[in-house]
């Protein structure tokens, strides 16, 4: 199935139904007084967010989705039925805009969250409330409100806690697997993850922890080179950032080079992903020939920058247990499991108060 995380359509909600002029007319009651019933009220729009959907592939061939009109009102009072709500579910992490004006009209965050979008029309008033002393026989009854129309952008950001980062091919999906229980596409050339990954890591005496894989980052990604940067929007919510480098027979300078591409690319998309805070794993420890460099002395300038970083093997496994309990502390200390729901800006405070494996850092 496609992954489809942008769709564009309009949405009108359903007119309230005409209230009724109607007379009461029986047998031995001669002048019957009015008794026309009101419109039924329409249908609202409303979305509602469900995990049961991973994007909004549902929308793709439904340019134009409406809610049921309010019936007419009827004679001897009876009320016009309501119009059916256009209820429309769409996965956790789905952002609605108004189409035309930018605006942001709902971010569904939560698992059952709803929002009406837009209201029914309300039904018009029946004859019967309009009959006065002078006028005991009004001949006009209320139309219903007319539907409203709105043309809508949804955007999928996902919620997860955790966003992997890297140049393609450095073993973000291997990562991914290795840590949950995720599936993704793994295989030895760029570009084998074309959409985004999600999985989800189980950690001891917390809740589970949402990680993202998203396509790999090369070079002019923020121009457009590669997959372009479409799909960081889904680290966007995320707490923390984990980079990860391939280790491959590379000596020091190209290593940091790697980060520092991948650093200016975020940074060129978005400065709030830029700030936040991030940790490096330097993957493939398993090909990487310590003749050349010392991985000490990397860990060591990259500390400096402010990184916390850990050799690992995604590929053997080596490492990734100290991986795990790094994150699982840090996410502890943070007093929130939580992805961040904000669409922007890092979701938690200053970056010096985190707390990788007990020990402080700067971010
Ligand atoms: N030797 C070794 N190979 C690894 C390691 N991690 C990943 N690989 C291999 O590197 C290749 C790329 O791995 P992926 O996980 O697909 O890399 P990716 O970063 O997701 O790549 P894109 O999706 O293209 O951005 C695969 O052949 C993996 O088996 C590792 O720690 N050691
Ligand atoms: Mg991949």
């Amino acid at each position: 199935m496609a992954f489809v995380d942008e769709v564009v359509f309009t949405v009108r909600s359903g007119g309230g139904g005409k209230g009724c002029v109607s007379f009461r007319r029986e047998k031995y009651v001669p002048k019957g007084g009015p008794d026309g019933g009101d419109g039924g009220d329409g249908g609202d729009v409303i979305f509602r967010a469900t995990s049961r959907l991973f994007t909004l592939q549902d929308y793709v061939y439904r340019p134009y989705l409406r809610a049921q009109n309010g019936g007419a009102g009827r004679g001897k009072n009876q009320t016009g039925k309501k119009g059916d709500d256009l209820l429309l579910e769409v996965p956790i992490g789905t952002v609605i805009y108004d189409q035309e004006t930018g605006e942001i009209l709902a971010d569904l965050v939560h698992e059952g969250q709803e929002v009406t979008v837009l209201s029914g029309g309300r039904g018009g008033k029946g004859n019967r409330h309009f009959a006065t002393a002078t006028n005991r026989t009004p001949r006009f009854a209320q139309p219903g409100q007319p539907g409203q129309e709105k043309r809508l952008r949804l955007s999928l950001k996902f919620l997860a806690h955790i966003g992997l980062v890297g140049l393609p091919n450095a073993g973000k999906s291997t990562l991914l697997s290795r840590l949950t229980h995720a599936q993704p596409r793994i295989a030895p050339y760029p570009f084998t993850t074309l959409v985004p990954n999600l999985g989800v890591m189980e950690v001891e005496d917390s809740l589970p922890l949402v990680i993202a894989d998203i396509p790999g980052l090369i070079e002019g990604a923020s121009k457009g080179k590669g997959l372009g940067t479409r799909f960081l929007k889904h680290i966007e919510r995320t707490h923390l950032l984990l980079h990860i480098l391939d280790m491959t027979y590379k000596p020091r300078a190209h290593i940091l080079e790697d980060l520092e591409l991948l650093r200016n690319e975020l940074k060129s998309y978005s400065p709030a992903l830029f700030e936040k805070p991030g940790m490096v794993l330097l993957n493939k420890m398993d090909l990487y020939d310590s003749k050349i460099r010392d991985v000490g002395r990397v860990q060591e300038i990259l500390r400096e920058k402010g990184f916390p970083s850990f050799p690992v093997s995604a590929l053997t496994g080596s490492g990734l247990d100290q991986v795990k309990a790094s994150l699982s502390n840090y996410f502890k200390g943070q007093g929130t499991n939580g992805p961040s729901a904000g669409t922007d800006g890092p979701a938690l405070g200053g970056a010096e108060k985190r707390n990788f494996a007990g020990k402080p850092q700067r971010c």
